[in-house]
């Protein structure tokens, strides 16, 4: 069985999520999605707007996604594809040639996906937030 895992915040759930997590399951068998907790949001700057429990329970209703493990920091990540056993890194290409992923190409197989052009969770929040002060 080919394992494949990927990290993420996925908060505000959108289809570069869905297109992310769709591409990272055809590369194999079963799909670990390493899920940032709150707390390890704040360390990565950032707040999301659903907590982890809620970020969680969506993610586990997505046809792609087999298994959801906290992301608790960046450290982690040589722990986790020896304890599931993982083939396969995939990240959006936002992230190619990061150190954060780097070195990990000595315990896995990299791979850097193409993001969804014109979505993020921050251009959602940034949207909403200029509708509301033009009303
Ligand atoms: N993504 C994408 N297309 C978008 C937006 C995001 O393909 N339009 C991908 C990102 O490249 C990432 C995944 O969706 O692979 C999750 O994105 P975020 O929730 O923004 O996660 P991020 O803040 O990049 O955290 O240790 C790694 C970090 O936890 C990654």
């Amino acid at each position: 069985m080919k394992k494949i895992i990927t990290y993420g915040t996925f908060d505000l759930f959108h289809v570069g999520h869905v297109n992310i997590l769709k591409r990272a399951k055809e590369l194999g068998d079963y799909l670990v999605v390493g899920l940032s907790t709150d707390e390890f949001n704040s360390l990565k700057g950032k707040q999301s707007y659903y907590p982890y429990s809620e970020r969680k329970l969506i993610l586990e209703a997505i046809k792609y996604v087999d298994e959801v493990i906290p992301e608790e920091n960046w450290e982690q990540k040589v722990d986790d594809i020896k304890k599931h056993n993982i083939d396969v890194l995939v990240m959006g290409d936002d992230w190619e040639g990061s150190d954060r992923f780097n070195y990990l190409k000595e315990y896995v197989e990299l791979i850097f996906l193409p993001i969804t052009e014109n979505i993020s969770t921050s251009k959602i929040k940034y949207e909403l937030q200029n509708d509301k002060n033009k009303k």
